[in-house]
């Protein structure tokens, strides 16, 4: 990026839409399986390790967590779908808010759908993407942990997922927490489609 990298801020940890921070910028989810790497992108493109609560224990994240980004975008760190150790009842009920979110949340521009880079696709990777294009939700797809795997492989596995996904991505990415990998350009995508956002007439001030 060629500019300073915008200030992250903490915001709030809410399922209720009602009391999530006003629709009146862009907002950028940050969806995939628990342990997938979700907060850890976020404090790697924040360039703040503590920013995000990461956990090698999966399944933490259970509200939807807000972060503003400068002052056009929220990044918003979902639940992580897929930890198997949590009851059906709670699996249930994160579904239940996270197609809420997904089909309510006026101000969500585009959707970052995290997958391990290193893993085959697995049915709720696809079934989440599914759901995505069935919401109409734009969305990219971040390889992460790219770090553990060499470029040849890395290669590979990207053109087998996205051969494998039921729609396609408006682009991908490849990330690493651990080096830094995708940073700029991720953020540099945040900001431009950030631009293109129009709060509705009756949010403005
Ligand atoms: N090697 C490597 N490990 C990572 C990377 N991103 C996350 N991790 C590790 O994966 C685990 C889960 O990460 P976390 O960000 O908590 O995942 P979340 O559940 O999706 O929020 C942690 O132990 C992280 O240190 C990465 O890019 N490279
Ligand atoms: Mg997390």
């Amino acid at each position: 990026m060629k500019s300073t990298p915008p200030p992250f801020e903490y915001v709030s940890s809410q399922l209720d839409q009602s009391k999530m921070p006003t629709a009146d910028r862009a907002e950028f989810a940050v969806a995939g399986r628990s342990n997938v790497g979700k907060s850890s992108l976020i404090n790697m493109l924040a360039g703040h390790k503590g920013l995000a609560r990461t956990s090698g224990q999966p399944g933490k994240t259970q509200t939807i967590n807000h972060y503003k980004v400068g002052d056009r975008a929220y990044l918003a760190d979902l639940p992580g779908y897929g930890y198997a150790r949590v009851s059906q009842n709670i699996r249930n009920e994160w579904s239940k808010h996270l197609k809420s979110y997904l089909a309510k949340r006026s101000n969500l521009c585009f959707v970052l759908l995290l997958i391990d880079c290193r893993v085959e696709p697995r049915p709720n990777d696809l079934e989440f993407a599914r759901l995505l294009s069935q919401y109409h939700r734009p969305f990219a797809i971040v390889f992460t942990k790219t770090d553990k795997l060499k470029s040849t492989a890395l290669k590979k596995q990207t053109g087998v997922f996205l051969a494998a996904l039921p729609c396609i991505p408006q682009c991908y990415f490849w990330s690493s927490s651990e080096t830094g990998r995708g940073r700029e350009e991720i953020l540099e995508f945040v900001m431009e489609q950030s631009h293109l956002f129009r709060a509705p007439a009756k949010l403005k001030g």
